[in-house]
């Protein structure tokens, strides 16, 4: 008994020396803008301004050709999971207050690999991987705490359709507040009160800014009184909250003396939503495309010390590589499922040109109505798209050389197409078929939103 609990004193010793010392862990904080466009970061020449974002941005590393899933849930699903969403049958939709659907239990999670190595991990944001049983929400998928909503809300009354999606650590909360601000305001709650000689941090904080609906108070619009578009002085306005809150989140590091030892990424979960006044600069199209609009996102890296200041990188980066990269920064064991990212260590510490990654695979909808498929082989994309009964459409475009994708190029590289068009049947031929069916766009009828979403009560 007694050596036991020598043992036990000693192990808990090391643990704090380890937490504190010399080698300890870097902690990871992930911000993660939700609908940011390509034109809509300051450092991109945007109305929008972003100082804090661009100062921050200008000090670590920005890259240039990150990628991402064209909507919410399926780019969520590729974080959680490090693996392509049409895997786990996460690729079309996004779970809507009354689907019933969520992120395959038998994923290994971000959060799950990051616990088993010592890390603490909170989420403060929107989660979009699953309500509908306890099973799904984030507390069971690897985090130690949530605080935020599951699908989408009201900025202000953090309700929709008629129920509430706001909570903590799954029980629902009726709170004054713009969104925004207590998102930012619990992160950096939770940085002040950590205790980092006893755990390093894995903060995930997918923000819902800047979302539609297009909602900001007016000390967010303000500076933005001559745009005369109610719509896009709303949408700048929640550029202007994401940028405040980024920068709280970034002081109150500073504050507690870990700056140093934190690492942060920062990229939008998908292109702007030109249906609520976005701007995705000279890139085509956006949210819900294929299109770089849709695709290709403001991201970077920031780590003082670690990462070289003022650089730009041209490797080519997906939202799946975040995970074997983090894993590998905490020293975590990888799941065995294999997953779809490389670790991007050699472009973030060793300004490696190339990332290693050579292709990503998009799906949006892949259904008996209306197939949607796109596939990156650097520097070609082609986008490929069929109705019932038809043959595919195709579009290929040379991204590195036509970023506004002006030029289809289809006709004059046929071996492309089809080695493109090829690859894509080639890899998703084991996919299981997705769990978002034709026509879950909109709630089935006479179906009403319980007073709370998700299986919390008050
Ligand atoms: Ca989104």
């Amino acid at each position: 008994m007694k050596t036991l609990f020598l043992l036990a004193a000693m192990a808990a010793s090391t643990n704090l020396l380890s937490a504190a010392g010399p080698d300890r862990k870097p902690n990871i904080v992930l911000i993660v803008a939700d609908d940011l466009g390509w034109g809509d970061i300051g450092y991109h020449g945007s109305q929008a301004k972003t100082p804090n974002i661009d100062r921050v941005s200008s000090e670590g590393l920005r890259f240039d050709r990150f990628y991402v899933q064209p909507i919410c849930t399926p780019t969520r699903a590729t974080l959680m999971t490090g693996r392509y969403p049409w895997r786990t049958g996460m690729a079309s939709g996004v779970i809507l207050n009354h689907l019933h659907y969520g992120l395959p239990l038998d994923e290994t999670t971000l959060a799950q690999t990051l616990k088993k190595a010592g890390y603490t991990t909170d989420i403060v944001g929107k989660w979009h991987l699953g309500h509908e049983t306890p099973a799904y929400l984030p507390t069971e998928r690897g985090f130690d705490y949530h605080y935020g909503l599951y699908t989408a809300i009201d900025h202000f009354t953090h309700m929709w359709q008629g129920g509430l999606d706001w909570h903590r650590n799954r029980k629902a909360v009726r709170e004054e507040g713009y969104a925004s601000d207590l998102i930012g305001d619990d992160c950096v709650r939770i940085i002040k009160e950590h205790d980092f000689s006893k755990s390093p941090l894995f903060l995930y904080n997918p923000m819902f800014a800047v979302h539609a609906f297009n909602q900001a108070p007016e000390k967010y619009t303000a500076a933005y009184a001559d745009e005369k578009n109610e719509e896009r002085r709303g949408l700048l306005g929640l550029c202007a909250a994401m940028d405040f809150q980024f920068g709280r989140i970034i002081d109150a590091l500073k504050e507690v003396g870990q700056l140093d030892n934190t690492f942060v990424f920062f990229f939008s979960d998908n292109g702007g939503n030109l249906h609520a006044a976005a701007n995705n600069g000279p890139l085509r199209d956006g949210k819900g495309t294929y299109y770089e609009g849709g695709l290709r996102v403001p991201a970077f890296a920031y780590w003082p010390g670690k990462i070289e200041s003022g650089k730009t990188t041209e490797a080519l980066a997906y939202a799946a590589d975040l995970y074997p990269t983090f894993a590998a920064l905490a020293g975590a064991p990888l799941p065995a499922k294999p997953l779809d990212g490389v670790d991007l260590a050699p472009v973030l510490f060793k300004n490696a040109t190339e990332s290693g990654r050579k292709e990503i695979l998009f799906l949006l909808e892949d259904s008996e109505r209306d197939r949607r498929g796109a596939m990156i082989e650097w520097p070609w994309k082609l986008i490929r798209t069929a109705k019932p009964e038809a043959l595919w459409t195709f579009e290929l475009f040379n991204i590195a050389t036509d970023p506004s994708e002006k030029n289809e190029v289809s006709k004059d590289n046929p071996e492309i197409v089809q080695r493109l068009s090829a690859r894509i049947d080639e890899m998703k031929k084991d996919a299981p078929p997705a769990f978002w069916k034709p026509g879950d766009n909109k709630p089935p009828k006479g179906w009403k939103s319980s007073p709370i979403v998700g299986p919390d009560q008050e």
